[in-house]
């Protein structure tokens, strides 16, 4: 399939993803929606493909949601059309997703980069949520997300006033998991997306289903579900084959049983 919108390189078992709209800062619009649906689809149907990066420019992860496409929306179109809900089911992709992010990422880059697994940041990143000074709000998840994340208080001043972060910052609040030079971004998260890709791939998702169960559930209820997910990973080959191979001292190669 080809992308108007996005590029998409397979390496080895990592999917890259880079947004690809240099002239909109890589603005989201329907169009980016339903062909990173229709990638991240692909992806999770894929038993080859076990890591997806999803990365921008140097100058822009994303700038937002795209402006030009929302000025004439009102809400009858809007809410008629559940405009932008399909970005629910972006997270719904079961296999880990990193997103790695140098330059903008505002209003719903931002949001777009924490429906990623984990952030990584080159050193010339900047996070926020301006849409307050468009007459609106976050509207993909960014009030909740990075409340989450980086908690009440930065993120109430960040929706509030519009300020952006800086990566170094944004490291500080928990909302990235690291900062690396920009010149060596793609490089570094090739190369961590690589390290995920090797990891069995059932534990890859079972990892992911329980660190998301600590947004959803009470502690009670997570660790119940974490406790299960690690009694029915003892029922994989994968499992078996990961012990033996600590064990032989020897590298594990797993196969997604
Ligand atoms: N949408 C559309 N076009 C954009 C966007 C955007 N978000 N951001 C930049 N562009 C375009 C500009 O219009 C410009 O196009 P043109 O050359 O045709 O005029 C081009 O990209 C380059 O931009 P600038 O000339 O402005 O570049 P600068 O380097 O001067 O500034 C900034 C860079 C600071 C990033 C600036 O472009 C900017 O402030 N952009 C808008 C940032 C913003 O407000 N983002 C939030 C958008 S609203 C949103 O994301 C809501 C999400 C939730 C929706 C869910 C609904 C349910």
């Amino acid at each position: 399939m080809t992308y108007e919108t996005l590029l998409v390189e397979r390496h080895d078992a990592v999917t890259l993803v880079t947004l690809n709209r240099p002239k909109a800062l890589n603005a989201l619009n329907s169009q980016v929606l339903a062909e990173l649906l229709a990638v991240t689809a692909a992806y999770d149907a894929d038993p080859g493909q076990r890591c997806l990066l999803l990365t921008g420019s140097d100058k822009a992860f994303a700038a937002g949601a795209d402006i030009k496409e929302m000025e004439a929306m009102g809400f009858a179109a809007a809410y008629a059309g559940n405009f932008f809900a399909g970005w629910e089911q972006f997270t719904r992709t079961r296999k880990p997703m990193i997103a790695a992010v140098a330059g903008y990422a505002l209003g719903g880059g931002c949001e777009l980069a924490m429906m990623c697994d984990f952030i990584l940041a080159a050193d010339t990143a900047r996070f926020g949520q301006p849409e307050i000074k468009l007459g609106v709000g976050p509207g993909m998840g960014g009030s909740q997300r990075l409340t989450r994340a980086v908690g009440k208080a930065k993120a109430m001043e960040m929706c509030l006033t519009g300020r952006m972060i800086d990566a170094e910052e944004a490291e500080r609040a928990g909302l990235v998991a690291r900062i690396v030079p920009a010149a060596a971004l793609r490089e570094e998260a090739l190369k961590t997306a690589a390290l995920v890709a090797a990891m069995p791939p059932l534990a890859a998702i079972a990892n992911k289903e329980m660190v998301n169960a600590a947004f959803e559930t009470g502690l009670a209820q997570g660790l119940a579900y974490e406790r299960r997910l690690f009694h029915g990973l003892c029922a994989t080959e994968d499992k078996a084959e990961g012990m033996s191979a600590f064990v032989e001292k020897r590298a594990g190669h797993y196969t997604g049983r």
